[in-house]
């Protein structure tokens, strides 16, 4: 009898993303030679990555040269509210693609001098589930979920988990109002990797924030 709750696990093979592995390794020793940190930034849409690397740069820009490199389908609205701040940018359509390459942020970042940065912090297109199979050559991957998407994000995507370097909890201001139980979403990502570091913070009020920075060595 057919199974009325069948699941079916869909393999990639590996070697597809070997091309891109190639390409974010070379992408990892040009920001080396420059000595730069470079921060990758991924989460669904709406999460608040755009405000949080917003409330980031606010703290960081006295001491430090940022550059923030924006992945969007369309439109340059992103780089438009980091660049506000007194930020450098880049902003990379990608029309179709759900997720920035390494190759992208290469060609992207040809004709820029790299020397004038310190830091950059590349906002991946809005997705939980294409960016994390694409380093960039990124120092860090930051997943970022917020209490707005409701209480599941973390078990829905183990895999997301356990390619990041950090997970940032965004929106706790509105944890009480919506009733949702931020520990209890600690807890899931204790369950995907129990040493991951985790941030409470809300882009917003600035809680959380120079937590996050401290940690990330900026
Ligand atoms: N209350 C509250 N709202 C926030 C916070 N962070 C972001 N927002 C709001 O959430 C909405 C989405 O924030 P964005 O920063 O644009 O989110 P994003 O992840 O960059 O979205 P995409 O780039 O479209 O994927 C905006 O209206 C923000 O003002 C927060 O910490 N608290
Ligand atoms: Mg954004």
């Amino acid at each position: 009898m057919t199974d009325p709750h069948k699941t079916v696990n869909i393999n990639i093979r590996q070697d597809l993303f070997g091309a891109n592995e190639d390409a974010a390794s070379l992408n990892a020793d040009l920001f080396k030679k420059h000595g730069i940190t470079v921060i990758d930034i991924m989460g669904s849409v709406g999460t608040g990555k755009t405000q949080l690397i917003e409330a980031m740069c606010d703290r960081l820009h006295e001491r430090h040269r940022i550059l923030m490199v924006a992945g969007d389908l369309a439109t340059n609205i992103d780089a438009d509210r980091v660049g506000s701040h007194g930020v450098d940018t880049v902003q990379i359509n990608t029309g179709t693609a759900c997720h920035l390459d390494a190759r992208m942020v290469r060609v992207a970042l040809t004709d820029i001098d790299l020397s004038k940065y310190d830091v950059v912090f590349i906002e991946n297109v809005g997705n939980l589930i294409c960016p994390a199979g694409y380093s960039l050559g990124a120092d860090k991957k930051i997943v970022v979920v917020s209490v707005t998407e409701g209480p599941y994000m973390i078990r829905k995507h183990p895999l997301t988990i356990k390619r990041a370097d950090m997970i940032v909890i965004n929106k706790i201001d509105l944890a009480e109002i919506l009733e949702f139980d931020v520990d209890a979403l600690v807890k899931d990502v204790r369950e995907v990797d129990a040493n991951l570091s985790v941030h409470k913070v809300s882009s917003k009020t600035g809680v959380g924030i120079p937590e996050l920075l401290d940690s990330l060595g900026l």
